[in-house]
């Protein structure tokens, strides 16, 4: 991860946070405890917040027309539900504000194809495949710098996994700035925090929840309703041991140490809170509490995400005026990247 800013380097800049979810499947608990939670706890904090239902990156991958459709609605039910008010923050949908897309070509001129093909992402999704990948699926880290980029965010709240596309975003801002001698790009901050940064699969505690996961079972979706909720965590994967009496005992358990992670974001809590309240507890125990604990938290959010979806014409009118919003923002700062790359614009 390359270092923290300079306070000096972003001082220019208003602070200003912007996120991305794709919509390419349902939302599941890693999408909510590792971003929506926390874009609503930003919002909250009064800092200006951009969040954006990222369609271009889905369709790296196929997806069914229809499918994706209604998984963007629903994702931007998501998004309210949890606690994002397009009032406050602006919240559209990427595919709206074509300033992304152009920034990001500029963007692949700017990155080098060896960082490209160093992303873990891609030679995970790629895999052996390579050759038939999509070139999208290749040059995802270049538009998410562009999401990014176009609103000279300073901050990105994500999980874990986005990590080194983090990485990659901070590299095209300092070689843009350097190339053209500027400072016009902010280098910006990931914000990884929280003890829900990396859900892992309840099937397997080395693997992150996934919405791309072939295993329903591996993860909670925020669409589940409660039964299957609680099933989902009794059948989780953990060992025969009881819960440890302190942190250290989870070393080498990644199964129980996700359960304690997962309640602790729940609860708002922190880890060793957990494990001083249920220290030594059999899982036979605490799956219940953490199944009682998961449906009081996301019941209502799953409630108010149906019935937001009662109403899909108000949900696209909702993005559509986000989208304006956003415009107003990446356009003029589009246009000057433009002007310094010595592009005529009459
Ligand atoms: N397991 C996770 N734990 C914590 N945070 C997570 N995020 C995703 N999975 C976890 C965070 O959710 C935001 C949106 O992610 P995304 O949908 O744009 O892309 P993704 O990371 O590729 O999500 P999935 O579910 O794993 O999708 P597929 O299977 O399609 O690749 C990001 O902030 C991400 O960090």
């Amino acid at each position: 991860m390359a270092e923290t800013a300079p306070d000096d380097v972003n001082s220019a800049f208003t602070p200003r946070v912007f996120s991305g979810i794709q919509p390419s499947g349902h939302l599941h608990l890693g999408n909510y405890l590792g971003a929506l939670k926390r874009f609503a706890e930003t919002q909250n904090r009064g800092v200006q917040s951009i969040y954006c239902m990222v369609d271009l990156h889905a369709i790296t991958v196929w997806q069914e027309p229809a499918d994706l459709r209604h998984a963007t609605r629903e994702l931007a039910a998501g998004f309210i539900a949890s606690g994002l008010d397009p009032a406050r923050s602006i919240l559209f949908n990427q595919s709206q504000v074509p300033e992304h897309a152009q920034l990001a070509w500029l963007f692949n001129c700017v990155a080098r194809m060896g960082w490209m093909g160093r992303m873990t992402q891609w030679k995970d999704k790629a895999g052996k495949n390579a050759e038939n990948a999509s070139l999208g699926l290749f040059a995802y880290p270049a538009l998410m710098a562009a999401d990014i980029l176009v609103y000279h965010a300073t901050h990105v709240p994500v999980g874990e996994d986005q990590k080194q596309h983090l990485e990659l975003t901070r590299d095209i801002a300092a070689k843009f700035n350097h190339d053209y001698g500027v400072d016009f790009f902010p280098i910006t901050e990931p914000v990884i925090e929280g003890a829900a940064t990396r859900v892992m699969s309840l099937r397997d505690g080395s693997k992150k929840m996934s919405k791309s996961d072939p295993s329903d079972m591996s993860r909670i979706n925020m669409t589940d309703d409660a039964e299957t909720i609680a099933k989902k965590i009794r059948k989780a994967k953990t060992d025969p041991e009881p819960l440890p009496m302190d942190l250290d005992g989870l070393e080498g358990r990644p199964e129980a140490r996700n359960l304690v992670n997962i309640y602790a974001a729940l609860a708002d809590c922190t880890p060793e809170d957990v494990i001083r309240d249920h220290g030594g507890q059999q899982f036979g125990t605490f799956k219940p509490s953490l199944a009682d604990l998961a449906v009081a938290k996301l019941a209502p959010i799953s409630s108010e995400m149906q019935q937001l979806m009662q109403d899909p014409a108000e949900i696209d009118r909702i993005l559509g005026s986000g989208a304006e919003r956003a415009r107003e923002i990446a356009a003029p700062i589009l246009e000057r990247t433009f002007e310094i790359m010595g592009m005529v614009r009459g």
